[in-house]
């Protein structure tokens, strides 16, 4: 009769998969022959990637994986994540996970003070020889089954298990900075590049995934004492993905009433000047709150200047080049049309992956009577023009005009209106000729009173929102 030891590896491999991480574990230890059969497919399942979270247990593991001499070398991706205890009334089931909890706050708020985190993550980044990729986040991704559970930090199920209360990846607590939500994450991004620098550690993509809150402009900073530890980080990067959020700007002014800093996304123009080397750039802005969008995007659509010509205003850094950009992706903005032609043109010759999710091309004057502009149809006649544009990839999701939404008519054999259209080969001339057959405006419905007739049309689309 066949056993666990005679199956062949494969076999193996797929009863494994189904069991639970403890079982898993069980196995392992049952003998020495399971144990190394399955210890490439263990090794490569459980440490590739890995999420993290700030609290010294869930480091320390980290740390531990770095200083295994074989782990540490299947480890390529890590993940530090939100977790946070939480500043706020709780109620617990009895006097251990009180204790354990409180315990558990009192640690992270000290670590998190003493700057201990920093310290932890460069001794772990300088061991991590094959760190390719490394990412922030505030939520546990769905897509691994084992345990039925979704992928979370390192230690945060044993609190959960512990103390029973979950931690919080958006904590909105007034009394401290440190544990407060939109200062955790820019302080964690900004902590996280300067542990790379100081580990001599650049791995090439850096992935911001953040669906609570976009990071603010000032996580972005770089002061000349950051620079030389950060910048050969930034050099190397080839995959940026960011979620921002250019509110609460300096409100300085001049002494003639001029605003000082009027330049959103300050910090992060100079943040993209230290980037050469991007390949594959995502910028999404922060859903409803999506102002400035405008002005950045004008910016990075802009010629870089001539080197004589460059200001050396620090309120207005200067225009990028991105030389080697061959993806872009843009999300939850609201733009006119030219400056989405601007850009595109601008990268033009590098430019392979287009992707424009969840974005409003807007006019500001109202069309005259009787007319219905598409603007999106004109867009995609528009970036067809352009001579040398040469994408293999485009993807148009979500998307609105004036805030009236936006559909790619019916789909195949389905009757409700396609949302997205998404294309890849080399027909490029197709896809631009499909979109503009395909893209419709839902201008609502006219009104029926006829004494309405003279109202302005706006009001109209005020009425469908
Ligand atoms: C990791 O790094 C080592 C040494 O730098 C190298 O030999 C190995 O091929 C790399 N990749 C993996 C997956 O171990
Ligand atoms: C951040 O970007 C992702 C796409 O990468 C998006 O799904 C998400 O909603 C964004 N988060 C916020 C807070 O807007
Ligand atoms: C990154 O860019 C710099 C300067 O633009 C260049 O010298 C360097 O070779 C590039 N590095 C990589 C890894 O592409
Ligand atoms: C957009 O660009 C076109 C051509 O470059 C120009 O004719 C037009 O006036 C611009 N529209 C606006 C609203 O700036
Ligand atoms: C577009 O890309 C293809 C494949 O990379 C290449 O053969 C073709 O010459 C390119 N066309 C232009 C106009 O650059
Ligand atoms: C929806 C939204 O807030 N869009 C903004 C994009 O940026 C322009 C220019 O800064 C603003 O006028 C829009 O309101």
């Amino acid at each position: 009769m066949a056993s666990l030891l005679t199956i062949p590896l494969e076999l193996l491999v797929a009863v494994s998969a189904y069991l639970p991480t403890e079982d898993l574990g069980s196995l392992r230890l049952t003998c020495k022959q399971v144990e190394k059969s399955l210890y490439e497919w263990f090794s490569k399942e459980f440490f590739t990637k890995k999420q993290f979270m700030l609290t010294h247990k869930s480091l320390q593991a980290l740390i531990d994986i770095s200083r295994h001499a074989s782990f540490s070398k299947k480890l390529t991706h890590v993940i530090i994540a939100t977790d946070m205890y939480e500043h706020v009334p709780l109620r617990f089931r009895d006097e251990d996970s009180a204790t354990r909890y409180v315990t558990g706050y009192e640690e992270q708020k000290t670590l998190l003070s003493l700057g201990m985190d920093r310290e932890m993550l460069t001794e772990a980044f300088q061991r991590l020889e094959n760190l390719t990729t490394v990412g922030i986040r505030d939520f546990n991704a769905h897509n691994r089954f084992r345990d039925g559970k979704g992928w979370t930090s390192w230690g945060s199920t044993t609190v959960y298990r512990e103390t029973g209360i979950p931690l919080k990846f958006n904590s909105i607590s007034t009394y401290m900075p440190e544990m407060q939500g939109t200062y955790f994450v820019s302080r964690l991004f900004s902590n996280v590049l300067y542990a790379l620098g100081r580990a001599n550690r650049n791995p090439p993509e850096f992935e911001v995934l953040l669906c609570h809150q976009g990071l603010s402009d000032t996580a972005f900073s770089l002061p000349d004492f950051v620079r030389p530890a950060v910048e050969p980080v930034l050099e190397k990067m080839t995959t940026l993905l960011l979620n921002v959020s250019f509110v609460g700007r300096l409100l300085h002014t001049h002494t003639n009433g001029q605003t000082v800093d009027p330049n959103a996304g300050r910090f992060i123009r100079q943040f993209l000047g230290c980037t050469p080397n991007l390949t594959h750039l995502r910028v999404n802005f922060e859903k409803g709150l999506v102002a400035h969008n405008e002005s950045f995007l004008d910016w990075l659509g802009q010629p870089v200047p001539t080197i004589s010509a460059r200001t050396t205003d620090w309120f207005d850094p200067p225009p990028i080049a991105l030389p080697f950009l061959k993806r872009l992706e843009l999300g939850q903005l609201s733009v006119p049309t030219n400056t989405t032609v601007t850009l595109v043109t601008k990268f033009t010759s590098t430019l392979e992956y287009l992707s424009l999710w969840r974005m409003n091309l807007y006019t500001l004057s109202a069309p005259p009577i009787g007319h219905k502009p598409n603007l999106w149809k004109d867009l995609f006649e528009r970036l067809s023009k352009i001579p040398q544009l040469n994408l293999t990839h485009l993807k148009v999701g979500m998307v609105q005009q004036n805030h009236m939404f936006v559909d790619f008519g019916p789909g195949e054999g389905r009757a409700a209106p396609l949302k997205q259209m998404e294309f890849s080969g080399r027909d490029t001339d197709k896809f631009w000729s499909d979109l503009q057959e395909r893209v419709t405006v839902q201008w609502p419905e006219p009104m029926v009173d006829a004494s309405d007739e003279d109202e302005d049309d706006e009001e109209d689309v005020e009425d469908a929102e």
